[in-house]
């Protein structure tokens, strides 16, 4: 089973309990391609009392139908649900707009007893390397918070102003102590949420192929010269290193190689957007 609760986590967990008393609307990132993994039931627990928009990220990365059904799903559960490119900036206007309308009813209530509207304050919070640091850069227009490829970039917490009429507060990536679930954990190492040491990048790539193989087979076939899909995925593993070279030192095939490979094209996009719900 893949777990991952490094101590820094404890504090960060302190810290946001801490902050919510002083935010107007927190802001859920979740990664689009499996946005239903992504959600953290202990930080769901500390936020119900708070107004929350939900925002599916990385829809560059993920199918467009995928993304629509997951949002149409939540949205009937009554969250409020944007979805972004955060590394482009696109969708930002949707999100204000659920901002302007979730926090409308206080800004009303300012007004009436006329005072000026303060900033709306924002918590960005969600799972390691879903794109909070990003999300917060492309609001502000510009580069204000650090950002990186792996899980567990942004490590104490900051407000923002980054706009007239928002403050922006970048929490570190959250996970919980416990993850029940053997594929919610795969799909997490997948999405790199999950810090590398946690997990053997082979039981990943074998979960990755396995899904491949059901759903699109000719991604194996034409991207990794993969005659037969209908192997079992450790089988597939070697052709793929067969096909790519990727020998070891008396000729037996490299799979941890063939495990970088993929999990990187995978993550990348290179393979292509794909979703795994
Ligand atoms: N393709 C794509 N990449 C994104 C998007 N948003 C963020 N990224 C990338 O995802 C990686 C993680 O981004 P961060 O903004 O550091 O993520 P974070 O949630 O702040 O991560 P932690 O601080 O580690 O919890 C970086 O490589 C970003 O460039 C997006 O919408 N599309
Ligand atoms: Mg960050």
């Amino acid at each position: 089973m893949i777990q991952w609760f490094p101590g820094h986590m404890v504090k960060a967990r302190r810290e946001i309990e801490e902050n919510l008393k002083l935010v107007d609307v927190v802001i859920m990132l979740l990664d689009a391609r499996a946005p239903m993994a992504c959600r953290n039931p202990e930080l769901e627990k500390m936020i119900r009392q708070k107004s929350l928009i939900l925002v599916l990220n990385k829809i560059d990365l993920a199918e467009s139908a995928s993304t629509a059904r997951s949002k149409k799903m939540l949205q009937r559960q009554g969250y409020k649900v944007a979805s972004m490119d955060s590394a482009r900036c696109r969708g930002s206007k949707q999100v204000l707009d659920l901002v302007r309308q979730t926090y409308a009813p206080q800004a009303e209530a300012m007004i009436k007893k006329g005072r000026r509207v303060r900033p709306v304050r924002i918590m960005v919070v969600g799972v390691p390397n879903v794109g909070k640091s990003t999300f917060l850069n492309c609001l502000a227009g510009r580069k204000m918070a650090r950002v990186g490829e792996k899980p567990g970039v942004t490590r104490g917490k900051q407000w923002l102003r980054v706009r007239e009429d928002i403050e922006l507060l970048d929490t570190p990536g959250l996970m919980w102590p416990k993850i029940e679930d053997e594929k919610q954990g795969l799909k997490l190492a997948l999405l790199n949420i999950i810090g590398e040491n946690a997990y053997q990048e082979y039981d990943v790539a074998l979960y990755l192929l396995e899904y491949l193989k059901e759903k699109c087979p000719e991604i194996l076939q034409e991207r990794y010269r993969v005659k037969h899909t209908d192997q079992p995925a450790e089988d597939i593993m070697a052709a793929i290193a067969v096909a790519r070279g990727f020998l070891i030192k008396g000729g037996g095939a490299d799979l941890d190689k063939v495990s970088r490979l993929v999990l990187q094209e995978y993550r990348r996009g290179t393979m292509g957007s794909i979703s795994l719900e």
